[in-house]
């Protein structure tokens, strides 16, 4: 049965209906509103820029270095259109006259959805906040709490489902906690912190910048 439950929840984990979503960029100034967003696959971004904008996707080196040159992705002409993005991953845009300056953005591709929804009943018997700053480089903090004593994890994961990291595992009284999160070894991307308490969970999606 426990097994069952675990596969149920896997499954709605990778599997909840897309929702569709349209996300808007716009721009003030040299600067794209928002320059970081994170989306679920399928989602349409809506760029709704000024007329001496544009968007054009490049490579991460190329993003790095406020270059310019197409790596052959998305292109949104002058003044703003519409991309639907199909990866999951991360893309990096530029504002093509105006990436010397620094306008650039990126969007990240998350196949998981309702991500920052706790799929618990029971919500208040365990609390997992957003992590600050996010997304980050290199540290980040993380803060939950548990209503009741209990075995608890909290736990990294790629978007494909990987275990990569193990930030706690023990008994914990009842209570807040804090926990600062510095990765040494995970390249920048979409990740999900998982909190897990006497049979409840909830998750989150942090973003990490190298
Ligand atoms: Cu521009």
């Amino acid at each position: 049965m426990k097994i069952y439950s675990g596969l149920i929840i896997l499954y709605l984990f990778f599997h909840l209906p897309l929702t569709g979503t349209t996300h808007t960029i716009t721009n003030s100034g040299f600067n794209f509103i928002p320059n970081a967003i994170t989306i679920n696959l399928g989602d349409t971004i809506n760029f709704s820029l000024k007329s001496m904008h544009n968007a054009v996707e490049v490579s991460q080196a190329t993003w790095n270095s406020n270059g310019t040159t197409s790596n052959g992705g998305f292109q949104v002409p002058f003044g703003g259109g519409i991309v639907v993005l199909t990866e999951v991953k991360t893309y990096y845009y530029v504002c093509v006259p105006h990436a010397g300056f620094g306008m650039k953005g990126t969007i990240t591709v998350t196949s998981l959805t309702d991500m920052n929804e706790s799929i618990e009943t029971s919500p208040k018997q365990i609390i997992l906040h957003q992590n600050y700053p996010n997304p980050f480089n290199p540290s980040t903090t993380i803060s939950f709490a548990v209503a009741r004593s209990g075995h608890t994890s909290l736990k990294v994961f790629n978007i494909t489902g990987q275990e990569v990291d193990n930030l706690l595992e023990k008994f914990l009284t009842a209570g807040n906690y804090t926990i600062t999160y510095n990765p040494q070894t995970l390249s920048s991307g979409m990740y999900i912190y998982v909190l897990q308490s006497n049979g409840y969970t909830q998750r989150r999606k942090m973003v990490i910048i190298q």
